[in-house]
């Protein structure tokens, strides 16, 4: 008698868990149908340039499940409203974004599976310069080719330009760090007054390193001038000489079709950073864990 009621139990006990399990994945199905809908089969995006931008349009391609899905491309600013909007209301949002950046500290938020990595792996920020730039402003050369700092360091930069404009968090950032400082500009001489050409892109990452080697190179006696532009004008311009360097080209995948495009017209000095990505997120309140949970446009 004992010995069935446990095996009752014993039988019982995983097809209830079974139960529950399949009870939790139709909750996610709806969420996720409600929230596809709901957010009108969009992803909030940022620049129509931006290198995120045209991943997403691959992704939307890669995903049988995001037939009909579109991209709002309108600015950073524009996104991060959008966030803040929808997170004050408890409201879905599906945002396109990247790693490091202050909304993280700020918010809860989740970042999606992208199974068929569509938005590519962890990558790195490159440092490119002009042919011939080694001979023509070997010092200049020298420090572009040592730089290479953390995510903290530049998160540091990007946190106090929230409250100050980003030349004064780089100027602070450089005042607090002249250990790394000496580092990179180990064996280069001064100069004086030479001009110098620092082309970046727009986004706050790439405004916090571009600052901080502007000082750098102005406190060698530097002239410095700093363009932000979108990702393949930067490439254009190192490539025809009409700037000197960037700092700002994430890769592999960000700009790799740029950088496809111009590869032999500049010089790659090789990493400045790692561990950056691209990535699609949603409040933690979603229940939403993959793109792959969407659902295709009715
Ligand atoms: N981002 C993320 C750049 C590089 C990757 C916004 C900083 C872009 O998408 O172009």
């Amino acid at each position: 008698m004992k010995k069935s009621k446990y095996r009752r139990l014993l039988t019982v006990l995983p097809i209830s868990f079974i139960l529950l399990g399949c009870e939790s994945g139709d909750e996610t199905q709806d969420e996720a149908e409600n929230a596809s809908e709901a957010v009108e089969y969009t992803f909030t995006g940022i620049e129509a340039g931006s290198g995120i931008t045209e991943l997403t349009l691959g992704m939307i391609e890669d995903y049988d499940n995001l037939e009909g899905w579109e991209i709002n491309k309108s600015s950073t600013a524009g996104m991060i409203t959008a966030l803040d909007r929808a997170i004050e209301n408890e409201e879905p949002i599906i945002a396109t974004a990247w790693s490091p950046h202050y909304i993280f500290a700020e918010h809860d938020l989740k970042i999606l599976d992208d199974p068929k990595n569509s938005l590519g792996e962890e990558e790195t920020i490159k440092t490119i310069a002009r042919q011939g730039l080694e001979e023509d402003k070997p010092n200049a050369y020298k420090i572009l080719d040592r730089f290479n700092w953390d995510i903290e360091d530049m998160q540091e930069v990007m946190l106090d330009a929230q409250e100050i404009p980003f030349e004064e968090a780089a100027q602070n950032w450089v005042d607090d760090n002249g250990d790394k400082i000496a580092e990179w500009t180990e064996g280069s001489e001064e100069v004086d007054g030479e001009s110098f050409h620092l082309i970046s892109t727009p986004w706050d990452t790439e405004r916090a390193s571009s600052n901080v080697m502007a000082i750098v190179l102005q406190d060698l006696g530097y002239e410095v001038d700093l363009t932000n532009v979108d990702p393949v004008v930067m490439f254009q311009a190192i490539s025809e000489d009409e700037g000197d360097a960037s700092l700002s080209p994430w890769l592999p995948t960000s700009f790799g079709a740029y950088y496809e495009k111009f590869e032999g017209q500049f010089e790659d000095l090789g990493p400045n950073m790692s561990g950056v990505a691209n990535t699609i997120i949603v409040p933690a309140y979603m229940d939403i864990d993959s793109v792959e949970d969407l659902k295709p446009r009715k």
